[in-house]
């Protein structure tokens, strides 16, 4: 029986703002004490993670003095040595404060989209200064409640234009970061621009650094908009923008519930660890959720170490469903080949267009029934562990 302990392969992470998470929700405030990114350190290098990333103000607070801002690096940098804890990943906070209200990048006023700037080159520098190569960009005040009251067009490049700058900076910087962009639908806006995955992919290439640019998508996003998420990540896969991912659980028609990975959709759980292993992703698995707010500090440890373990688990259940033998045969199966028409298919050609249209091909006969009910329950029964 394997064990299922993390492995540093994996590149399991966590942000300061995950399992510091203090359990407040919009209708009640805080439930566990605040701990410091000290103390989370300890906590993350206890259950083994691989790393923990941050939003600048996660670390440092917003009115620190320099000399603060020193003391606060100069632990951190110790706390993570003693846990042979890495920052593969840094981002700004661009919502909570209130001069963000109305957005940051995509903000009607031009003084508050320079401060945004200016405090994303600021955080740009403190992820630098930890080695992290992945920047995100989750635009979370970027939106409205009221299409009143913003551009739709405007917003967007207004957003072209600050992302064009930062790429800019970081060559200036020599800091090789690539940014990757996350997607979500709302909350805490009504509407956000940039709704689902498939949106950065389709701006990325608009930029003037395409090649910088990647995406970060959640699971809990994609399914809040009611999508299949391993659709998003497979697309982001196949466009080879992949450069991070934010994994957690989320029911379907629900608040950002921001659930320990697993926990409430676990097929769709167990397709997108199948993806991200048969394809090789080799970028952080980032756990973007937090415990329950039930949850006391000993449990938060456990929620840390569930999302891991759940990890490890679909792992193995995807390399034993790539090497089942019925399974494997079905898919031989199903998968039905023809060399002669895949060749005419394969480049147009007139001489291919029109031996295409003389072949006999015959509607009704390709009509057959396929064995996918026998199929599917196969894979539950490798999910469920009978198999
Ligand atoms: C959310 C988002 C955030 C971002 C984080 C990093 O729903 O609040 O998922 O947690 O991932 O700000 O950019
Ligand atoms: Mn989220
Ligand atoms: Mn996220």
């Amino acid at each position: 029986m394997p064990n299922y302990d993390p492995e540093p392969k994996m590149k399991f992470t966590f942000g300061l703002w995950t399992v510091g998470n203090p359990g407040a929700d919009p209708f009640g405030g805080v439930v566990r004490e605040r701990i410091s990114p000290v103390q989370i350190a300890n906590l993350l290098g206890e259950v083994g993670a691989y790393g923990v990333n941050f939003h600048d103000n996660d670390l440092v607070p917003i009115d620190a003095t320099p000399a603060q801002r020193d003391q606060i690096v100069k632990d951190f940098k110790k706390a993570l040595k003693d846990n042979h804890l890495v920052v593969p990943m840094a981002t700004t906070n661009l919502f909570s404060d209130a001069a963000f209200k109305d957005g940051a990048f995509t903000s009607n006023n031009a003084k508050v989209r320079a401060y945004a700037l200016q405090k994303t080159m600021r955080a740009m520098d403190l992820g630098a200064e930890f080695g992290a190569k992945i920047y995100v960009f989750w635009g979370g005040r970027e939106g409205v409640e009221s299409d009143a009251t913003k551009n739709p067009v405007e917003a967007i490049k207004r957003f072209r234009a600050a992302i064009n700058f930062l790429c800019e900076y970081n060559i200036n910087k020599g800091y090789n970061y690539k940014f990757a962009f996350e997607a979500k639908p709302n909350e805490p806006r009504g509407h956000m621009y940039f709704a689902v995955t498939g949106s950065y992919l389709a701006f990325i290439p608009s930029l003037d650094h395409p090649e910088m640019c990647g995406v970060n998508p959640e699971v809990a996003h994609e399914h809040m908009a009611g999508l299949n998420f391993v659709h998003q990540v497979a697309a982001a896969l196949e466009a080879k923008k992949l450069f991070h991912i934010d994994l957690n659980d989320q029911e379907f028609g629900r608040f950002d519930q921001d659930y320990r990975f697993g926990s409430a959709n676990l097929k769709h759980a167990f397709f997108l660890v199948k993806l991200l292993e048969d394809y090789g992703y080799n970028g952080s698995r980032h756990f973007d959720a937090h415990a329950y707010r039930q949850s006391g500090s000993e449990d938060v440890k456990s929620f840390a170490r569930g999302c891991m373990r759940t990890y490890m688990i679909l792992k193995e259940k995807a390399a034993r469903w790539n090497t089942d033998k019925e399974i494997q045969a079905l898919i031989k199966e199903i998968n039905v080949d023809d060399s002669e028409l895949s060749k005419l298919s394969k480049k147009f050609s007139a001489s291919n267009a029109k031996k295409l249209l003389d072949a006999p091909l015959d509607r009704v006969a390709l009509n057959i029934g396929l064995p996918y009910e026998k199929l599917d329950q196969l894979t539950m029964e490798v999910i469920m562990g009978v198999r």
